[in-house]
């Protein structure tokens, strides 16, 4: 059987970075994967986890907890088969609900396959800060379904978040299990605490369904000849823009990370190539992580996500204006 985690948390609270992180360290006999979930088309955290030695599956465009749970089936039946994992890490969308992914990987189909172990909740105590993430139910389910939360990018923390924190410990913390973090760096052991958590968790609200989520089995790639194109994706108050550019497409590496860095959006993860190789580009708020690595990648690949409005057509504009060629 698989251990099997599921490792939840809002946009940009450090899902993909722990989740390095725990590959990093684990025990050089296992064999894990990883089936990741994002909620734009375009599927950036693929890019972000290749190089992890792990099997991997991505289920972009959307919210894997819908559409019945179609293609986050295919995809973890391929795994559990195929790949045999002795470990499996879940990362569903920041924007996901997790009572439906519960309810699928403890259905009597998956019993023979899969042992639910704890369910981390990475949480960035800004957040609590936050009125857009306190008011959205899937940060606060997400919370409520945990069974360790991770109180994460303690380098970032300030005297109202720890505060708030603690005050939201008081009242909902309950008997779990909570751990302090910088970029996601727990300990492995942690994966192997049993699933404990019985609080009953809403039916999640009515997500809304973009006609591309449908589609998702596969990162979007691009049809041949052409070198670029973008695609949307909507739902959960929130927007999402993405791009990919063909492997000759060559980007200004200074003007890109100028672009990423002043974006008006909340969100900004890409794996784009530029004259010395590949940039990772990973922004959340201000927060932002690059990192350059001298291979050239199969495409270039960008996404943004935003709560509120964006002008996805001036940002492409001063997009297509930093490519080379
Ligand atoms: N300052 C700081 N940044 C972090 C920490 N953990 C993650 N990040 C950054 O937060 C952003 C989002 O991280 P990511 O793991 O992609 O979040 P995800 O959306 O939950 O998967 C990235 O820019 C990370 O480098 C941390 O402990 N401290
Ligand atoms: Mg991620």
């Amino acid at each position: 059987m698989t251990r099997t985690n599921l490792i939840t948390g809002f946009l940009g609270s450090g899902k993909t970075t722990s989740i390095l992180h725990l590959l990093a360290n684990k025990p050089e006999h296992e064999k894990w994967a990883v089936l990741v979930n994002e909620f734009g088309e375009v599927g950036i955290d693929g890019a972000l986890l290749s190089d992890s030695g792990a099997l991997l599956k991505e289920i972009p465009g959307g919210c894997m907890c819908c559409v019945n749970g179609l293609p986050m089936q295919v995809g973890l039946n391929t795994l559990l088969r195929q790949g045999k994992p002795d470990r499996l890490l879940i990362e569903p969308t920041g924007l996901g609900h997790p009572k439906q992914i519960l309810d699928m990987l403890t259905a009597p189909v998956y019993e023979p396959w899969i042992d639910l172990r704890a369910t981390l909740c990475l949480l960035d105590p800004r957040q609590l800060l936050d009125e857009k993430a306190l008011n959205n139910e899937n940060f606060r389910d997400q919370l409520a379904a945990a069974d360790i939360i991770v109180a994460n990018k303690q380098d970032r923390a300030v005297e109202e978040s720890i505060e708030a924190f603690e005050q939201w410990w008081q009242l909902y913390g309950g008997d779990r299990q909570r751990i302090d973090a910088r970029q996601g760096n727990i300990p492995v052991e942690l994966l192997d605490a049993p699933r404990r958590n019985r609080r009953p968790l809403p039916e999640s609200a009515a997500h809304h369904h973009s006609a591309g989520e449908r589609k998702g089995l596969a990162a979007l790639s691009l049809p041949e000849h052409q070198r670029w194109r973008r695609s949307l994706n909507s739902g959960q108050g929130h927007q999402a823009c993405g791009w990919i550019f063909d492997a000759e497409t060559r980007f200004d590496t200074i003007g890109l990370m100028e672009w990423a860095r002043l974006a008006p959006v909340d969100r900004v993860k890409g794996v784009m190539r530029i004259p010395e190789g590949l940039v990772r580009l990973n922004r959340q708020g201000q927060d932002f992580h690059i990192e350059t690595q001298n291979v050239a990648p199969p495409d270039s690949r960008i996404e943004l996500i935003t709560a509120s409005d964006a002008d996805w057509n001036a940002l492409q504009s001063s997009l297509l204006k930093l490519r080379l060629d």
